[in-house]
C-alpha cells in the first residue's frame, strides 16, 4: 500500500508540472481519478510495454478522456514512452494532445467525446467472452458523463450479455464542467440506478486506495453480471486550494499556485516528477 500511496503523490505532482508547463489540462478531474488509475496500473492491470499487443492483455478505457494528463504521467512512469517525449504535451505538432488516442503506446481507445467509453468497453468485454479469454476490461467514466443517454444503452447491453469481466467506475466527484451534477442534471441514487440496470454495484471512497483495491478484488469474484464501482471522490483532491471548486475543471494554476502545491506536497525521493 505504501508504494501505491507514494505513486499517487508522485503522479499528482507530475500532472501539476505537466499542466503548468503546457498551460492546459483538466487538473480537477485528473486529481479526483488518481487513486483509481494508480490502483489499476500499479497493481491489477496485466499490461506492460512488452505485452501491449498481446490479445490476452487487460483492457483499460479512460472514458472521461479530458482527464488524460494523469494517464499520460502513469504511462510515462511505466515506460510506455519517455518523459522527454511526454514533455512535448500541448506543443504544436505533439502527439500528446488533450484527449487520449490510440496512436499513443499503452492507450487502447480514442476518447474525449463523453458517453462512448462504456459502449467500447462492452464491445471489448463481449469479444473476450466470445473468444473465451480471461482478460478484464476496465472503464472509468465521469459523473457528468453519465448524463449521456448512450451510457445507459451500454449499461443495458453489459447486463444483457452478463459481462462479468467488465468493471466500470464512475468518478463521482459531484462536479462537471459548468456546475454541480445536481444543478446540471441531478442523478441522485446513482447506485440504485445501476442496480436497476442489472449491474452489481459497489460504493466506495474513490480517493482511498485501500477501498479501491478491495472493490476491484470483490469485483473479480462476481459472476454473471457487470460491475459498477461508484467511486465517491473529490474534484481537485490533494490540492488545498483546488478541492471541490468547479473552476478547477480546466483552470491552469498560476506560478504562485504551482509553487504552493509543490511545497505542500514535497517529497524526498529521487523518482519525483517524471515529467
Ligand atoms: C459529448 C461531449 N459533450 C460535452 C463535452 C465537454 N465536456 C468536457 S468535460 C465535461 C464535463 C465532464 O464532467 P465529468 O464527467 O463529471 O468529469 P470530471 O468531473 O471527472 O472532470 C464536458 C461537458 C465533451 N467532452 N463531450
Ligand atoms: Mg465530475
Amino acid at each position: 500500500m505504501k508504494l501505491l500511496l507514494d505513486k499517487a503523490k508522485q503522479i499528482r505532482r507530475a500532472v501539476m508540472q505537466l499542466v503548468v508547463t503546457a498551460k492546459m489540462g483538466h487538473i480537477g478531474g485528473d486529481f479526483s481519478e488518481i487513486e483509481i488509475l494508480v490502483a489499476l496500473y500499479y497493481k491489477y492491470l496485466r499490461i506492460s510495454p512488452a505485452t501491449q499487443e498481446n490479445s490476452n492483455r487487460d483492457r483499460f478505457v479512460l472514458s472521461k478522456g479530458h482527464s488524460v494528463e494523469a494517464l499520460y504521467c502513469i504511462l510515462a512512469d511505466l515506460s510506455f514512452f519517455s518523459t522527454a517525449d511526454l514533455a512535448t504535451y500541448g506543443k504544436f505538432g505533439s502527439r500528446f494532445i488533450g484527449h487520449p488516442h490510440n496512436k499513443i503506446p499503452g492507450i487502447e481507445m480514442n476518447t474525449g467525446s463523453l458517453g462512448h467509453g462504456l459502449a467500447l468497453g462492452v464491445g471489448m468485454a463481449l469479444a473476450g467472452k466470445m473468444d473465451a479469454k480471461a482478460y478484464y476490461t476496465y472503464v472509468v467514466m465521469g459523473d457528468g458523463e453519465v448524463e449521456e443517454g448512450s451510457v445507459w444503452e451500454a449499461a443495458m447491453a453489459g447486463a444483457h450479455y452478463k459481462l462479468d469481466h467488465l468493471i466500470a467506475f464512475v468518478d463521482k466527484n459531484g462536479l462537471q464542467i459548468s456546475g454541480s451534477t445536481e444543478q446540471v442534471m441531478a442523478h441522485e441514487n446513482l447506485e440504485e440506478r445501476w442496480r436497476a440496470f442489472g449491474w452489481e454495484v459497489l460504493s466506495i471512497n474513490g480517493n482511498d486506495l485501500e477501498q479501491v483495491c478491495m472493490a476491484i478484488e470483490t469485483a473479480h469474484k462476481i459472476v454473471g453480471k457487470p460491475i459498477m464501482i461508484v467511486a465517491h471522490t473529490i474534484k481537485g483532491k490533494g490540492c488545498s486550494f483546488m478541492e471541490n471548486k468547479v473552476e478547477w475543471h480546466h483552470r491552469v494554476p498560476t506560478d504562485e499556485e504551482f509553487k504552493k502545491f509543490m511545497q505542500q506536497t514535497k517529497r524526498d525521493d529521487k523518482n519525483d516528477c517524471p515529467c
